[in-house]
């Protein structure tokens, strides 16, 4: 049985990874943070009383800013592949924290290439890297790209990145970037803006609010579908050899085109419930992303099998069970406020 070690097994990427690798027969590891509220909603529905002979995943207490507790980890599972997709992930708030977000999205990753090379375990290296690298490079992206990193969050993620490439080349790892274009799903955090519009469109369908405010709504982007996005990772590290790939759908949407669409699947007008908010602009925005993923196909064979029109009408459908449990609540006197949250 082989063995894979997860750290981000909390997130949204996190999660379907692990079904991925649970499916497949793997014994799967993860790294979590002690948290005063529980952060585990994600993969609940994967784990099993430790009890239960046949549990196949387990949970351990850590945090990327540790390095001594990751090289024991490491040491004592000694997994034959590591996922690592912790990080500090969201791009605006990396401007409030950029000192946090250097710490555990760049740093984070040296502290696990090290864990890997003075354990000397012998394994495979997955690093989340970032369309975002690219920044103010024009589109089409592709692995040939020259890095233009807009924010903190990508200046780290860049740092990672050769990283990644420097410990596979002085050190013989076998380390790949996955240089993965935005992907969303119903898991998506609730703060990036796909999720964000269709979290909020669907409670202004049921009544429980009025507005959404937004902030660059000419800002392009590359979504695809988490769950097809996690199969790429697995196959780069099935691979004979170690290298990068891009991994994308190949085509582009503002944010208003998401927006209005959105809106008028639910029969609603986006014009009348969407507003600006300039606190939601960033100090160096990324203005367009769309990747050239002809080398995964190649490769990897890897190609997206949800479309955008299905990305948006899964999401639709699984914040509408939400907005409708909500409105029940709402109802019974039980609502919680619905004023905006930090995004
Ligand atoms: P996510 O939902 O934000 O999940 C981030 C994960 O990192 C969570 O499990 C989080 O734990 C964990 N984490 C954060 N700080 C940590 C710390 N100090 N120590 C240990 N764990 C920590 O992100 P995602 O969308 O799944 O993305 C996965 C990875 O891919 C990230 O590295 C992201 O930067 C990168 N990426 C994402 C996209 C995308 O479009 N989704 C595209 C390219 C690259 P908690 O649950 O406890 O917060
Ligand atoms: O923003 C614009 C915003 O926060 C997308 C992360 O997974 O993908 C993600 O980073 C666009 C930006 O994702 C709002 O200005 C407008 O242009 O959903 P986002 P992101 O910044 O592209 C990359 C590939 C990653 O690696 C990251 O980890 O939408 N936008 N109005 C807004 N964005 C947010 N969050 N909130 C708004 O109200």
């Amino acid at each position: 049985m082989k063995k894979a070690f997860l750290t981000g097994i909390t997130g949204q990427d996190g999660s379907y990874l692990t079904e991925l690798l649970l499916g497949k027969g793997y014994e799967v590891h993860g790294l979590i943070r002690r948290s005063s509220t529980f952060n585990t909603d994600r993969i609940d529905h994967l784990y099993r009383d430790l009890h239960d002979p046949k549990a196949r995943l387990f949970l351990h207490y850590g945090d990327l800013s540790v390095s001594g507790q990751l090289m024991d980890l490491l040491h004592s599972i000694s997994p034959d592949e590591i996922y690592h997709l912790g990080a500090q992930s969201h791009v605006r708030v990396s401007f409030d924290m950029p000192e946090y977000t250097g710490d555990i999205t760049g740093l984070g990753t040296l502290r696990i290439l090290e864990a890997i090379r003075k354990t000397g375990i012998k394994t495979k290296f997955y690093q989340a890297s970032s369309s975002e690298m690219f920044g103010a490079a024009p589109p089409p992206q592709s692995e040939k790209t020259i890095f233009q990193p807009r924010s903190p969050y990508a200046a780290a993620k860049v740092y990672a990145y050769h990283l990644a490439q420097n410990y596979r080349d002085a050190y013989g790892i076998f380390a790949v970037n996955g240089i993965l274009f935005n992907h969303e799903s119903p898991r998506r955090g609730e703060t990036f803006v796909t999720r964000k519009i269709t979290r909020a469109a669907t409670q202004i369908k049921m009544g429980l609010k009025e507005k959404l405010y937004l902030g660059n709504l000419d800002a392009k982007r590359d979504w695809g579908y988490a769950g097809d996005f996690v199969e790429a990772m697995w196959l780069m590290l099935q691979q004979e050899k170690p290298d990068d790939f891009v991994i994308a759908t190949g085509e582009t949407h503002s944010v208003r085109d998401f927006a209005e669409k959105v809106f008028s699947r639910l029969d609603l007008d986006y014009q009348k419930h969407v507003a600006v908010d300039p606190r939601y602009f960033r100090p160096t925005e990324v203005d367009v992303l769309l990747g050239d993923p002809s080398k995964a196909k190649k490769i990897l064979q890897w190609q997206p099998k949800v479309n955008f029109d299905q990305l948006i009408d899964m999401m639709l459908a699984a914040d509408l069970e939400i907005a409708r449990k909500e409105k029940t609540l709402f109802d019974a006197g039980f609502a919680r406020t619905n004023s905006e949250r930090f995004s």
